[in-house]
């Protein structure tokens, strides 16, 4: 079409964006309006998308992550520049770490400006800064490239290994005015965004046949698994091979953690004894003593236990990152699951008796103690007894969202609340960071629908406190449960000088949450006993109005840094 036979009508930077985002089939944004992008926030709210301000970046930013987690489609969060970028940076580095697919879209200032330095109103160089940060980082400077900028930002965020992207948008580009027509044409609807990556046929054979070969075999399933929405196949490769699985923590519900092969109760007799360890969709990091030492039965923190590795990721590079892989198998989770799924045909011979039933013993005698424990109702409640109400709730409302963070208050949930349903599960990932409360539960409540159960340790929940307005605002389905045990880890600890400021880790004493909540207009809750848990969380489920309960907890019950307190440095000097 030449110059002259376009049409009169315009269109500019601002839509070309919300065009293109909508022409990708995203349809949600997690933000925080002001200069430039406060009306690309009020144009994407008039053009029909769902348009979600947060009180702060970083909660906006943990939004668009696990909007991405749960839906295979990159979460959008919108940002001012400088400060606000800032402030959505870390929640992007740790959609990074996690591989959450999620787009950190920032305003930025005059380019002529930075580059010479000339201090421009939330001058920064973005792009620089993000870079090390994310998978990739884009600047679009030109209203017809935005099409193209968008494009490689979504497939970026979700092909091969998903992660955080970083697209900057300055603040000119807004205003650039476009023929309509040869904008509409300049838009990219991306074509298979996160194409498959089929395994090599001999890559399945060598893990079939060592898996073959185990008389101790065991599966792990990470949050790459419940990642890659292969549930039924994933279950498939459980039933059929007959092995014994544990789960990672954001995995949990991928097959319900009360299936009979779950090896969760007898995890510290499963990892050192097994032979032969097939990964799917999880890293040997830190989470799992990265593969080695007296967790795995070896005699020293560097040593290999002997276990041979069989490890489905969709990275060639991770393999052998921190013991040896014998059998690495790279492609997409879910063509590996399936070529595995055939190669096993229907009769593959069930693991060693032996193993299995040693494995039961064990787990019969630890969930047997647990029962115990749960049973018992002291006063004041600790986290035992409050988790024997979370568990019943959530065994009760299965596909409610659990939200989980803090040191004890995230370990004894992972340890006692069952989940029955994949990505049901979401708390503070690779990192443990603090933090992710409110935003993914804003998140999880606006992406599913369903009802949303936050348990915070008191100290996680003030990362993103502020955000019950928002909850509040959007009259979201969500139900904060605050362990409040008067501190991090324990309200317990004492100046030693004997001076007048508290130690570092405590808070102020007999704290009530509730009334930030009744502040906003949501439901506040004080409740000192188990029976008063249960009644307000099941009248939260049933009414689906904001709730906050603040539920006492002993504050002598938790223990330094829950259970990681083996990381924690020790001092050389004794006095
Ligand atoms: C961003 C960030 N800052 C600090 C920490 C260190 N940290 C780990 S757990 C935790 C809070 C633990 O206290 P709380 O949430 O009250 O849980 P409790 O053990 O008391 O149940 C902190 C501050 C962290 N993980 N992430
Ligand atoms: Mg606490």
């Amino acid at each position: 079409m030449t110059t002259d036979a376009q049409s009169q009508e315009v269109t500019d930077g601002f839509h070309l964006v919300i065009d293109a985002l909508k022409l990708n089939g995203i349809d949600t944004i997690f933000g925080l309006p002001g200069i430039p992008i406060s009306d690309l926030a009020r144009k994407a709210q008039a053009a029909g998308m769902r348009v979600i301000s947060f009180r702060h970046e970083q909660n906006a930013g943990n939004a668009a992550a696990i909007a991405g987690f749960m839906t295979q489609m990159p979460g959008i969060c919108l940002t001012v520049s400088a400060p606000g970028f800032l402030n959505g940076l870390v929640a992007l580095a740790n959609a990074t770490t996690n591989c959450f697919p999620m787009i950190l879209i920032s305003g930025s200032s005059e380019r002529e400006v930075v580059d010479l330095q000339q201090g421009d109103y939330e001058e920064m160089d973005q792009l620089a800064i993000a870079k090390p940060l994310c998978k990739a980082a884009f600047r679009v400077l030109h209203a017809e490239d935005i099409g193209v900028g968008i494009a490689r930002a979504i497939r970026a965020a979700v092909s091969g290994r998903p992660g955080g992207v970083y697209l900057d948008l300055p603040a000119r580009l807004f205003p650039q005015s476009v023929d309509a027509e040869a904008g509409r044409k300049s838009l990219i609807k991306v074509v298979d965004p996160a194409p498959r990556q089929i395994p090599a046929p001999d890559a399945v054979q060598r893990a079939l046949e060592l898996l073959k070969s185990a008389r101790r075999p065991l599966i792990l399933l990470g949050k790459g698994a419940a990642y890659a929405r292969a549930d039924a196949d994933i279950r498939a490769l459980v039933e059929k091979t007959g092995v014994p699985y544990l789960p990672m923590s954001m995995a949990k519900g991928l097959l319900p953690d009360t299936h009979e092969q779950s090896a969760s109760a007898a995890r510290s007799y499963v990892l050192p004894e097994a032979d032969v360890v097939m990964l799917v969709g999880a890293r040997l990091n830190w989470l799992l003593s990265h593969g080695k030492g007296k967790t795995w039965g070896g005699r020293n923190p560097k040593d290999w236990g002997g276990q041979k590795f069989i490890q489905i990721d969709i990275s060639p590079q991770e393999a052998d990152s921190n013991v040896r892989i014998d059998a690495p198998l790279v492609g997409d989770i879910g063509s590996c699951v399936s070529a595995l799924l055939t190669g096993i045909g229907a009769n593959w011979a069930k693991p060693p008796a032996d193993w299995l039933a040693a494995i039961a013993e064990r787990k019969n005698k630890n969930l047997a103690k647990m029962a115990e424990t749960l049973a018992k109702d002291p006063t004041p409640m600790n986290f035992h007894s409050a988790l024997a109400v979370v568990r019943d709730i959530i065994k009760a409302n299965p596909d409610a969202c659990l939200v989980n963070e803090g040191a004890n208050a995230l370990d004894f949930t992972r340890s006692i609340v069952d989940m029955y349903k994949p990505r049901k599960r979401l708390d503070v990932g690779t990192w443990g960071v603090m933090g992710i409360g409110m935003g993914f539960s804003v998140a999880a409540a606006v992406v599913s629908g369903q009802p949303v159960i936050a348990i915070e340790g008191d100290s996680a929940f003030g990362f993103s406190g502020m955000e019950v307005e928002t909850i509040c605002r959007y009259n979201l389905p969500v139900c904060v449960v605050i362990f409040n045990n008067n501190g991090v880890y324990r309200g317990t600890d004492v100046n030693p000088t004997g001076g007048p400021d508290v130690a570092p880790t405590v808070f102020v004493k007999g704290a009530r949450y509730d009334k930030l909540m009744e502040a906003f207009g949501g439901v506040g809750v004080h409740a000192t006993t188990p029976a008063e848990l249960r009644k307000s969380m099941e009248e939260a489920i049933r009414s689906r109005k904001p709730t906050l309960i603040n539920a006492v907890i002993d504050e002598t019950a938790g223990t330094e840094s829950g259970r990681i307190t083996s990381l924690n440095p020790q001092s050389a000097k004794k006095k």
